[in-house]
């Protein structure tokens, strides 16, 4: 038994996430979760709303509510999404903690004490009517370059070139259109990270042969183009306050800290938060401190949030100078794209995963976005897709198998499970190949290759489909009633099974299944494919009930409709 702690990249908070962030972080350490606790493995999954940061403030804003108002519905609200999604977390807190707080200014002063942290004085654009400096990309204006009347002083658009606030033509505030807009002379807080960029290589270098090539790439690329001092401040309301005692000038000016800055901090802070509920018996330190060799430390990203969690995160803690946890594994995906083209959150393309559960259970979602993750490609999401996965797997190789199995055995021999005597020959090869293609599964789990696990799984639901077609029980109960009971009997067998083995991907369906049999102390965590190989956990006499129907089959009218309310084009 390990201690094993996953974090899944911190959604922001404005606005429910659409399926590709699901598939990209919160879903698959939630099956990896499922599956290591399974195992008899201690688990911690830790995950949180991160709230900080200018996107937070303007949509407040716009819903003309407080900024700690809207975060706390805000929160309330992904987090009924994820209970939908039954995303398992042991703890889902918030950024804006009292425990994030206290840790972020720690990590702060300590980075301050050992001299990675220094005030430098910067010229940043302020607004009087809006009553506050402007991040870059709220300065609008006309393109130095091209002429183009909407770029951002961060970037045009129209041209790509990067630009400073400064160069635009005309500059007016992308918050109230203000034009009076002013250049002043404001202090930040810089993490010097140039100073920790060798440190930082040397520990990528010694962890990077462990993670898969996505993410070791990236790290590379970061780290060539060298780790450069970043202001780790900003003049906002809303963020962790610059601590007074060690800053007072900059904290009576009213500077928090940058969103990214106290944004990992918070996989630390939320697991205080988990403890702070019931310090008896949680301790959040033996996760984080002086953990290197106690505890197993696995992330989930996507790509774009890489270079924070292999390089600058790990330059804040390497410069902290206390033995923090870092990451011992960076699980990255690609894309997740909507018939070609991007998801887009603004935009409003693709399905968002509060419109998925309205249209389906979790189970379905889980499956399919698991099975066609976007691990060593972009992969593209089509209803097409949806639908035919649906049917094939979960429809026909999974459910229908199991209702056909319980729902004729019901008739012919009653509601336990039917005698049948010793297996042969059919039921030893069987035997042999689940136990095959269990050990399969577990490989491809331990190794974090989710579609390739999500295919043993698959393997595993047609194996009983081909002994059912093999052994024919509806035709050999008409000269071999004996020989008919062995084969349902092996085949409820199987259900059992699917249902310990399944319960990552699809948690309900399988304690539907599990909870088709009346088993004494069913509690079962995991098989082993020598277990496996006998196929006999649940025994003859054991009372069941047919549960009905898995999975609904969908039809082309379903898909038409989908198409219809979501889109289904290339983008
Ligand atoms: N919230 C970025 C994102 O939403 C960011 C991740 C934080 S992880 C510490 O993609
Ligand atoms: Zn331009």
């Amino acid at each position: 038994m390990a201690r094993h702690l996953i974090t899944s990249a911190l959604p922001y908070i404005n606005g429910i996430k659409h399926l590709g962030n699901m598939v990209g972080s919160m879903l698959p350490a939630d099956v990896y979760s499922r599956y290591l606790r399974q195992r008899g493995h201690d688990v911690l999954y830790i995950c949180a709303t991160d709230e900080h940061g200018t996107p937070a403030e303007l949509a407040a804003k716009e819903q003309g509510i407080p900024v700690d108002t809207f975060c706390a519905q805000a929160h309330d609200a992904q987090k009924a999404v994820y209970d939908g999604f039954a995303l398992s977390f042991d703890y889902f807190g918030r950024s804006s903690s009292p425990e994030n707080v206290e840790i972020t200014q720690h990590f702060a002063r300590k980075l301050h004490e050992n001299g990675f942290i220094e005030e430098r004085s910067i010229r940043q654009v302020y607004s009087p009517t809006d009553g506050r400096f402007l991040p870059d990309r709220y300065v609008e204006g006309t393109c130095p370059h091209c002429g183009y009347d909407k770029a951002r002083g961060d970037q045009c658009e129209n041209c790509t070139r990067v630009l400073d606030p400064t160069d635009l033509i005309d500059p007016r505030s992308a918050i109230s259109g203000a034009t009076d807009l002013e250049v002043r002379e404001t202090k930040h807080l810089f993490l010097l990270q140039s100073k920790l960029q060798h440190e930082v290589e040397e520990w990528v270098a010694r962890h990077e042969r462990h993670w898969p090539h996505l993410a070791s790439s990236i790290a590379r690329k970061w780290l060539t183009e060298g780790l450069h001092d970043r202001a780790i401040t900003r003049d906002l309301d809303w963020g962790v306050p610059v601590p007074a005692d060690t800053w007072p000038e900059l904290a009576a000016e009213g500077k928090v800290f940058y969103v990214w800055f106290d944004a990992p901090i918070e996989y630390i802070g939320a697991t205080k938060e988990w403890s702070d509920q019931d310090p008896e018996n949680r301790d959040w330190k033996s996760w984080w401190y002086d953990a290197d060799d106690a505890v197993r430390y696995t992330e989930f990203m996507a790509k774009d949030n890489v270079p924070f969690h292999t390089v600058m995160f790990p330059a804040t803690q390497l410069g902290v100078r206390e033995p923090w946890k870092k990451v011992d594994y960076v699980k990255a995906f690609n894309w997740l794209t909507y018939y070609g083209g991007k998801f887009s959150t603004s935009q409003k393309r693709g399905v968002f995963t509060d419109q998925a559960l309205d249209i389906l259970p979790a189970d379905y979602w889980r499956y399919f976005l698991i099975a066609n993750a976007p691990e060593s490609d972009d992969s593209s999401f089509t209803w097409e897709h949806f639908t035919a996965t649906v049917n094939k797997d979960l429809a026909d190789t999974l459910g229908n198998f199991v209702n056909r199995v319980l729902s004729f055995s019901k008739k012919r021999f009653g509601e336990e499970v039917p005698d049948g005597g010793t297996p042969g020959e059919p039921e030893a090869k069987l035997g042999e190949e689940i136990a095959r293609l269990l050990a399969e599964y577990e490989e491809h789990m331990e190794a974090l290759q989710f579609r390739k696990a999500a295919a043993a799984l698959r393997a595993l639901w047609s194996a009983g489909n081909s002994y059912l077609e093999e052994k024919a029980p509806w035709l050999e109960i008409k000269t071999d009633k004996d020989g008919a009971a062995l084969t349902l009997r092996t085949a409820m067998n199987l259900i059992h099974l699917y249902a310990v083995v399944s319960e990552p991907f699809i948690p309900a369906t399988a304690a539907r299944m599990r909870a088709a049999f009346a088993l004494p102390d069913d509690t079962a965590s995991w098989v082993t494919p020598d277990e496996a190989k006998s196929l006999t956990a649940v025994p003859t006499g054991t009372p069941f009930t047919v549960p009905p129907v898995l999975f609904a089959k969908l039809t082309d009218e379903d898909l038409e409709t989908y198409k219809e309310r979501f889109g289904g084009t290339e983008g």
